[in-house]
């Protein structure tokens, strides 16, 4: 790379494939661009031998994938002249929502369920100056009443049915061909509105297309904004796999949720916004749709804090622990490449974090002897 080049962001990285005009105004925070690492440690262990990615989202500005679709929502929001966004969020929606607001200069209304927040994730959304409105309800309650709100009031609505969202987010499918040469055999990540996976399904469609031609019915909901690059890699295309939390798991029962549950609170949401989409993109993609119990979850994020040092939110590990469980049983045949979305930062939710730990802190005496005895009594 040449000297004094910056990176300002994924809209400018890919501004010929985004819906921006020359003149518009970019509202970016540097965001996209993380890191595709692959995993060492937890495949020499397991057996079947596979190329396993994990890519860290949770590296982005606010800690999660977030800020892809953010950037583009609220860009497209300000150049229409917008002074308010407003979207219901299970967390790191509304940390995103918060920060590029705060960095465009207009307002954003937040609204979240009482509790069931992940700590880090409110403490953004009150830093970055945003209206906080907790409800005495789920996230898809509050969905359902910023849907009313935003055909009201002169506010837009930021949550990934605005279609501006999923082409930000589409880029994260970019970055992986780009690194990898080609589009990975198998893409895993967990499922809440199952925006990202149709997000990410545009983008592999985009590449893949030779001409500059819809490729996926998925791009009806692109509603005209995809831009085709064209001469692309002729049709490789990843299976698109989705894991949900057992508790809130509609695409494994075949219907709408109504009290979703889940310790990984990212992904508490039975009423998914893309579901129609989401079940397109399983058929074109020849992928499918499975859960993983919130115990399979804390045992993923853990052995990937443990063993890889990569430490992401619960909702993220249900990748793994998927795609772990999957090439364990041969659903993905030995040889494969696989890519799994860590979608948040595990700094998101100390809390569970803290308690589910493997070793708890070791309270000594301030002096030589007590700390000496603490480290020789724990040498592996
Ligand atoms: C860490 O913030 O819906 O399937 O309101 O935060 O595209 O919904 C979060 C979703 C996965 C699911 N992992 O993505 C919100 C919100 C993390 C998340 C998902 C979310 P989609």
């Amino acid at each position: 790379m040449a000297f004094g080049h910056r990176y300002t962001g994924l809209i400018e990285r890919y501004r010929d494939r985004l819906p921006v005009h020359d003149d518009t105004r970019i509202i970016s925070l540097g965001e996209g661009n993380t890191p595709l690492i692959r995993l060492n440690n937890i495949p020499r262990q397991m057996g079947p031998d596979v190329e396993l990615y994990v890519k860290f989202e949770g590296l982005n500005p606010t800690g999660s994938f977030k800020d892809r679709g953010m950037t583009m929502a609220v860009t497209k929001a300000v150049e229409e002249g917008s002074k308010a966004i407003i979207c219901a969020s299970t967390g790191n929606t509304s940390a995103a929502a918060a920060a590029y607001a705060a960095r465009a200069g207009i307002t954003a209304f937040v609204v979240i369920p009482d509790g069931k927040i992940a700590m880090g994730k409110l403490a953004q959304a009150m830093m970055h100056g945003s209206v906080v409105i907790q409800i005495e309800g789920n996230f898809d309650d509050g969905m359902r009443l910023v849907k009313q709100v935003a055909a009201e009031a002169p506010v837009t609505l930021v949550n990934s049915v605005n279609p501006y969202r999923l082409q930000g987010q589409k880029t994260a499918a970019f970055e992986i061909v780009e690194e990898l040469g080609r589009a990975p055999d198998y893409h895993c990540l967990p499922v809440g509105n199952a925006g990202n996976i149709t997000a990410h399904w545009i983008g592999y469609c985009e590449l893949s297309a030779v001409s500059g031609e819809h490729v996926t019915e998925a791009c009806t909901f692109c509603k005209g904004h995809c831009r085709f690059a064209g001469g692309g890699n002729a049709g490789q295309r990843p299976k698109m796999v989705g894991y949900q939390a057992s508790g809130s798991a509609p695409f494994l029962r075949g219907a709408m949720v109504d009290q979703p549950d889940t310790v990984a609170t990212a992904i508490r949401i039975g009423h998914p916004q893309s579901w129609d989409v989401a079940w397109k993109v399983q058929n074109e993609s020849g992928g499918w749709f499975d859960e993983c119990t919130d115990e399979e979850i804390l045992v993923a994020q853990k052995l990937l804090a443990e063993q890889e040092g990569v430490f992401c939110e619960p909702a993220s590990a249900a990748s793994v622990a998927g795609a772990l469980r999957d090439i364990r049983n041969g659903r993905i045949p030995e040889g494969s490449s696989i890519v799994c979305t860590l979608t948040g930062h595990g700094l998101k939710d100390p809390d569970t974090a803290i308690a589910q730990a493997s070793r708890a802190p070791i309270k000594v005496a301030a002096e030589i002897t007590a700390v000496t005895r603490a480290i020789l009594d724990n040498m592996d």
